[in-house]
């Protein structure tokens, strides 16, 4: 069988003609109009394991699926393997039903961590926030090589900024937007010996400055590696590189981060982007950068410490390897890395035990590579099972390959053995794959999601914008089985399958009062004498207006308030029921305000009440039998009166 998909795979190829994928044939190839014709929906039998993907009702699942959600700009919670979604948690996007992007408390964590440029640009429109985001990849924060359940990462491609998710509560707690790079696109967390680091890839090659004196010369364009800590969410350093940054891991011994670049050309269209037939990975020596910092080698560009790792530097190797690599994933045995070949159709494996005489130039750059097995077209990114077998997928071929990383080795160096074990057919185009716990040292081998960019006719038609399909693969015996299709739609580029006993007991169901989330709230209302969780009162100071009032399922504190035409109108709801699953809403007709307010917490949101008259307010979660009587009356005095 193993046999059969290589020589199909082989003759494949020899159409397409990889040697000479150049931008030609990237247009002929990779045009997704021309994409190989994958395996018609109906020829896949109905799936015999589907039965275990059954959660039966009431009964939960085993694992947590943190998804990105693309340029939805949200993180979403999926139950696994039943691949329910739980949650959907908004970062980067504004949210109607949370009132993310307009509550005072969301606008501080959105606004806060963005630099004083952007915050300029942003004065007086779009709330003083972005309103968009592009998430790739999502990440736990990890322990001595696995997670250790404090939080989530997400970066955002469209707006270079990274956020955290606290997962306590389930919410975003921190943005920050880096400097001197414009796009985060590869984001992976420090594995030792722990989280630590988040490292960002700036993707995309600019000016730096970049103040519109340079704008064509693209001799002087550049891409930036940055390092955040992840428990200040503040930058820590960052590393100017040559060609640009797309995915990015790192060890398990806390030594190393290395990334990969698809464009050493610095070329600026796509011929000039594929013209070499090589790039390269580009390898960051973590403990000389920290030196580098202490002892002052490096310059400052806006407030960061900014190295030097072009070549030539103690700070970075760069190792060659064929043609536009894209993801880069190391396996769970803190060994290996493999770096996905797209436009070539292989994989390259490193060693990273051979990093450190590479840094100390003991050995040749192409040295750390112990294997670079052919297993397909348009490899993107892989994931591991922990025996041992890791699983590429393969966008041209829409397959899902599994290989043996020690066969792999061994072909490397002449024996005539075939590492690939399984190529299964998925629908269609995969992207990323995700196995069980598998981006850690835990990785156990059960179950692989591949996130595939077509579902074309795998669904109901729903127009000419299709859903995606996430499909779940049994990866517990021999052979990989496919159990579920999981439409999801705009666009989860990644997922982390997250074992739920990682979060056992780490998740609460009521806020804390003391909650660092809604401070400003307490802070304010003790400044004005009120007591959150009692006072229902009026506050004028000048134009400006504080309404303060609580809600008990089915009422609010306050019946009714009276401001005038012009005031601004601060509102402050605090959620006194103490009940798991009660939380209330707050929306005003024809004003644009809704908020969520939890079971014990303070939500606030500050709107100009420029219109006169009688604006019923009421609950949007469902909270009581009365839950439609849960309303009251903000009235607005005209001005002249
Ligand atoms: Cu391959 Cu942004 Cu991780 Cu998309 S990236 S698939
Ligand atoms: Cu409170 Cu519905």
């Amino acid at each position: 069988m193993a046999h059969e998909d290589d020589k199909n795979t082989i003759s494949r190829r020899q159409v397409v003609g990889t040697a000479a994928i150049g931008a030609a044939g990237i247009a002929g190839g990779l045009g997704l109009g021309k994409a190989v014709a994958p395996t018609p929906a109906a020829a896949q039998a109905a799936p015999s394991g589907a039965r275990k993907t059954e959660v039966a009702p009431g009964e939960l699942d085993e694992y947590y699926v943190f998804f990105s959600s693309g340029q939805t700009g949200e993180i979403r919670i999926i139950g696994m393997p039943s691949m329910r979604e739980l949650m959907r948690i908004p970062v980067f996007n504004r949210d109607s039903a949370t009132g993310w992007g307009q509550t005072n408390e969301s606008l501080k964590i959105l606004a806060e961590g963005l630099t004083q440029e952007t915050r300029d640009r942003l004065k007086g429109r779009l709330n003083g926030v972005w309103q968009n985001g592009d998430c790739h990849h999502p990440h736990m924060s990890f322990t001595d090589g696995t997670y250790d359940g404090r939080y989530i990462f997400i970066n955002d491609k469209a707006n270079t900024r990274l956020g955290r998710i606290r997962t306590d509560i389930m919410k975003c707690d921190k943005i920050i937007e880096l400097p001197n790079q414009y796009t985060i696109h590869g984001m992976r967390p420090q594995k030792y010996p722990r989280t630590g680091y988040v490292f960002c890839n700036g993707e995309y090659e600019v000016p730096l400055p970049n103040d519109g004196k340079i704008l064509d010369d693209k001799t002087k364009y550049w891409s930036m590696f940055s390092a955040v800590d992840g428990d200040t969410m503040k930058i820590a350093w960052q590393v100017i590189v040559d060609g640009n940054l797309d995915n990015t891991d790192a060890d398990y011994q806390g030594k190393y981060a290395f990334s990969t670049c698809y464009n050493s050309e610095k070329g600026v269209t796509l011929t000039e982007m594929t013209a070499s037939e090589t790039d390269w990975i580009t390898i960051f020596n973590l403990k000389r950068i920290e030196d580098a910092v202490k002892k002052g080698d490096f310059k400052e560009m806006n407030g960061v410490p900014v190295i030097d790792g072009r070549h030539g530097s103690p700070y970075t190797r760069y190792v060659p390897i064929p043609n536009s690599p894209h993801g880069i994933n190391t396996a769970p045995d803190g060994i290996h890395v493999v770096a996905n070949g797209k436009l070539s159709p292989t994989v390259s494996v490193f060693d990273v035990r051979k990093f450190d005489d590479l840094f100390d130039d003991k050995i040749k750059p192409r040295d750390t590579v112990v294997a670079e097995p052919e297993l397909g077209l348009g490899p993107l990114h892989t994931a591991f099972d922990g025996k041992g077998n890791a699983y590429t997928t393969l966008f041209l071929d829409s397959q899902v390959c599994k290989w043996n990383i020690d066969t792999a080795k061994r072909a490397f160096k002449g024996e005539k053995v075939n590492p690939i074990i399984q190529k299964l057919d998925v629908h269609y185009q995969p992207g990323h794959n995700h196995s069980s716990m598998g981006e850690t040292k835990e990785a156990d081998g059960k179950w692989l999601i591949s996130l595939n960019k077509f579902s074309k006719d795998r669904f109901l038609n729903v127009g000419p914008l299709k859903p995606e399909n996430d499909q779940l693969i049994d990866i517990s015996g021999d052979k990989m089985e496919l159990v579920h299709d999981g439409p999801s739609f705009a666009e989860p580029h990644d997922a982390v399958i997250v074992h739920r006993s990682k979060l056992e007991g780490k998740i609460t169901s009521i806020y804390k009062r003391d909650d660092p989330m809604f401070a400003d709230a307490v802070k304010q209302a003790k400044a004005d004498g009120v007591t959150l969780e009692s006072d229902a009162k009026v506050i004028r100071d000048g134009k400006k207006v504080r309404v303060y009032s609580f809600s008990s399922a089915p009422a609010y504190g306050l019946e009714s308030f009276t401001v005038k035409q012009g005031d601004e109108v601060t509102v402050y709801i605090t959620n006194i029921d103490d009940v798991e699953d009660l939380t209330h809403g707050f929306c005003i007709v024809n004003y644009g305000v809704n908020m969520e307010i939890g079971p014990q917490q303070t939500s606030s949101v500050t709107f100009i009440a420029d219109k006169p008259g009688v604006y019923w307010y009421f609950c949007t979660w469902f909270c009581h039998a009365m839950h439609m009587e849960m309303r009251g009356r903000m009235m607005v005095e005209p001005q002249n009166v």
